[in-house]
């Protein structure tokens, strides 16, 4: 049978740089103006979650003052968070999102 051979400490060291990109997670932040049902509504609208899903996590950033709401590369990451706010500003809702390295 062949055998690859080599040093396992050297292959270990000089692997090739195939770097994973960083991901960025997404986070709610909880306001005490924003409707309850708004917040559902915009995680079902814009992170596809089932209303069980999105009311469960809804209520999370109500009680906890924020959670994840998912975790995207950079480019996904940043146009959930765009998306999010200018619905949240055209409905005249405080709602932020914003995005942060994993
Ligand atoms: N705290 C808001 C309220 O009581 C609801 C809310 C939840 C707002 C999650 C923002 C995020 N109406």
């Amino acid at each position: 049978e062949d055998d690859e051979g080599g040093s396992p400490s050297l292959a270990l060291k000089t692997r090739p740089k195939t770097k994973r990109p960083p991901m960025y997670k997404v986070l709610l932040l909880n306001d005490d103006y924003t409707p309850m049902e708004f917040v559902v509504h915009v995680l079902e609208r814009f992170f596809h979650m089932s209303h069980a899903q999105a009311f469960e996590i809804m209520l999370t950033v109500h009680k906890k003052g924020l959670a994840v709401v998912g975790v995207f590369s950079h480019e996904i990451a940043e146009t959930k968070v765009t998306q999010v706010m200018d619905f949240a500003r055209r409905h005249q809702h405080p709602l932020q999102c914003t995005m942060e390295k994993e």
